[in-house]
């Protein structure tokens, strides 16, 4: 099959009109990805997605053709996808403080053009969501939108669907995840049109490499939040003096062990059935 891209963690390959969309075991840190994969990830980020998407397909279509008819090497960490006209906007949706929202509500009160309210703390839970949209550098970093910005460059009906939408697929990820015991802090939507112009959520969707999980359990405004999912490998890599430069250390056996169960109970917690 055909290369389409190759990101970090993930590959997308061509079959016919379809994507084959894979994702790997690699895992990034500080930007980096480790020498050392943590087994079973891109399955349990797959199949998280391909769940996600089915419970969200009364707010949006998506681009899954497929979770089974994929290439056999790439069974379970690969999915089949209509081929789509990416939007060229990352749709961020914030519900906690955390990143690049912590910064801009610590410099001005605000995330992106919305009033906060004064006194919120790293980690604190925000009065409403808020949509903050980036553009999609191919290199370095992205930066800030604003709505006049998103307007412009995918008009303003499509803009303003963009939206609402993100905002939704966040509002309801979120209380689906609440409900068992898990925050979703932050998330990042792509979105694809089809031929008579119909928005598709594409990619992935509300996995660990996308979003911000928390146990509410553990969920303490005021400092850091431990995430679910690699914190342990970027504790470690910092704790043995790791300058976040590459190459990046190689990963011992019981972090690798560790993170492998924090990807399983994310997994096992979210998809659970009531
Ligand atoms: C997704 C990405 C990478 C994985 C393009 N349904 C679609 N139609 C057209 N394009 C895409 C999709 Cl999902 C598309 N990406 C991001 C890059 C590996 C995903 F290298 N880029």
């Amino acid at each position: 099959m055909e290369l389409v891209h190759s990101g970090k963690v993930r590959a997308l390959y061509a079959d016919g009109d379809d994507l084959i969309l894979v994702a790997s075991d690699r895992v990034s840190v500080y930007d980096v990805v480790l020498p050392t994969p943590i087994p079973g990830k891109g399955t349990v980020l797959t199949q998280l997605s391909l769940w996600w998407f089915g419970q969200l397909s009364d707010v949006i279509p998506n681009h899954v053709i497929s979770g089974t008819d994929v290439p056999p090497q790439w069974a379970g960490r690969a999915m089949r996808c209509r081929r789509l006209q990416m939007v060229p906007v990352e749709c961020i949706a914030r519900g906690y403080l955390a990143g690049l929202g912590l910064e801009s509500y610590n410099e001005t009160g605000t995330i992106s053009g919305v009033p906060l309210p004064p006194g919120l703390l790293e980690g604190s839970r925000l009065p409403d969501p808020v949509f903050t949209p980036t553009t999609k550098a191919a290199a370095g970093h992205d930066e800030p939108m604003t709505r006049a910005d998103v307007a412009a460059l995918v008009g303003a009906p499509v803009a303003a669907e963009l939206e609402r939408v993100t905002l939704e697929v966040y509002r309801r990820g979120a209380a689906l995840a609440a409900s068992r015991g898990v925050i979703i802090a932050d998330t990042k939507l792509e979105f694809g049109l089809l031929d008579d112009g119909s928005l598709m959520l594409a990619d992935e969707v509300l996995t660990p490499d996308s979003s911000r999980f928390w146990l509410a359990s553990q969920w303490q405004p005021g400092r850091p939040q431990r995430s679910l999912d690699k914190q342990f490998v970027r504790d470690w890599s910092t704790g043995i003096g790791w300058d976040r430069r590459p190459p990046g250390p190689v990963i011992p056996s019981d972090i690798v062990a560790a993170t492998q169960a924090r990807y399983d109970e994310l997994y096992s917690r979210l998809t659970a059935s009531a």
